[in-house]
């Protein structure tokens, strides 16, 4: 990361919230969403604006937060604590100043973000040239949800998606829904597609039939098996890791750094998804992807169905060295008919790395006019 960035004076901080319908509704192991009901933090400062996104779901199912909840801990507690020594700000004194408050990290990433952004905006910086990016466009991979067809469904979804040039698919197991599907994808699309699978926490290490269907996967040459366990499961992954020819990918158990680190000498994973949101932020990121780096473990961006402003952090981060493998940053049309942002666009499989100062992105002036607003500052 460069050099520290000046500080900047808050005016106004509020919360904005905007509800986008999903253009096909995404089943997970967890429960099924049909809209994105983003909340974002928005900054005005005295230099610049900046913009946030808070990638909770609406119900606490990926993880303890959501939406609801980050809402209310950003008004009632973050941002009182944020501002209370003053409103000269840098988006470090998120993490320096919040340090006594546990968990909430999406919560705390969304208002790192939106301060950095309007940092870099006000030195006319770009996030991408900030972090060291090395890309000017990032591979994009995508994640499939759980058809309420079945495999005739997902095998036409998964079509489509390789005829968009998706550069690698992700599907989504849960038990019932695990072997055969991922068998007919093979029969369908034979060995040359590049398929990982996710779990979401969907298994159980202690109940033979979960880790049956998980090694009958384990045959299919996949690319990663996400996160079959439970967070806290470190040992049971490490244990099944061992076993398995597939490497295993943690994603909800990787909450920062440190645990990042302690996973990956436990050997409960050889690879890991990193979200920015998930993990309190920017800063956080970078500390996971040098981690990781100097270990020689690859990583790759999640993605949590982020607006534009969420997606635009994500493809910067995806753009530094470390992010060897094709994340879940995929263009916005695989969500939304109109994305909040200009929209993210396939092209020869890539998405191109924003280049104008901040996040390079920000909320049209026609979307926002169907956002609820909650001023916390001003
Ligand atoms: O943004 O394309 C996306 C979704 C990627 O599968 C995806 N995310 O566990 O990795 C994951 C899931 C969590 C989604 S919960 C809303
Ligand atoms: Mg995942």
């Amino acid at each position: 990361m460069s050099a520290a960035l000046p500080a900047v004076t808050v005016e106004r901080l509020e919360l904005v919230r905007v509800s986008l319908p999903l253009v096909t509704p995404f089943r997970t192991s967890f429960g099924v969403q049909h809209e994105r009901d983003a909340l974002l933090v928005h900054v005005r400062a005295r230099e610049a604006q900046g913009w946030g996104e808070c990638v909770t779901p609406a119900a606490p199912v990926y993880s303890e937060e959501y939406t609801g909840g980050a809402a209310h801990v950003l008004e009632h507690q973050l941002v009182p604590r944020l501002l209370a020594p003053g409103r000269t700000l840098r988006a470090e004194d998120v993490g320096l100043r919040l340090a006594g408050v546990r968990g909430h990290r999406m919560a705390r990433a969304a208002l790192e973000s939106a301060l950095l952004d309007a940092q870099l905006r006000a030195a006319g910086r770009s996030l991408a040239v900030h972090l060291g990016a090395t890309r000017d466009r990032v591979a994009a991979g995508v994640s499939v949800g759980i058809p309420d067809g079945g495999i005739p469904e997902l095998l036409e979804q998964v079509e489509g998606y390789l005829d968009a040039g998706y550069v690698r698919v992700k599907a989504k197991v849960a038990r019932g829904s695990d072997v055969a599907p991922m068998q007919a994808l093979r029969t369908r699309f034979g060995a040359r597609l590049r398929l990982q699978v996710d779990a979401n926490a969907g298994y159980d290490p202690d109940t033979p039939a979960d880790v049956a269907a998980l090694d009958a996967l384990d045959e299919l040459g996949l690319l990663q098996i996400e996160q079959p366990f439970a967070p806290d499961r470190l040992l049971a992954h490490a244990a099944h890791a061992a076993r398995w020819r597939t490497p295993v990918c943690l994603d909800e158990s990787i909450t920062d750094a440190a645990r990042a680190v302690e996973a990956l000498a436990l050997r409960a994973c050889r690879i890991v998804n990193v979200k920015p949101g998930r993990v309190g932020g920017p800063f956080e990121t970078v500390r996971i992807h040098d981690a990781c780096r100097d270990r020689g473990i690859p990583v790759w961006c999640g993605g949590m169905l982020e607006t534009g402003i969420g997606r635009a952090l994500n493809v910067a981060v995806a753009a530094m060295p470390g992010f060897e493998l094709p994340g879940d940053t995929s263009a916005s049309d695989r969500y939304f008919r109109e994305d909040l942002t200009d929209p993210f666009v396939l092209v020869d499989g890539h998405l191109a790395v924003p280049t104008t100062p901040g996040i390079g992105r920000e909320p049209r002036d026609e979307v926002l006019a169907t956002a609820t607003r909650l001023p916390l500052a001003g």
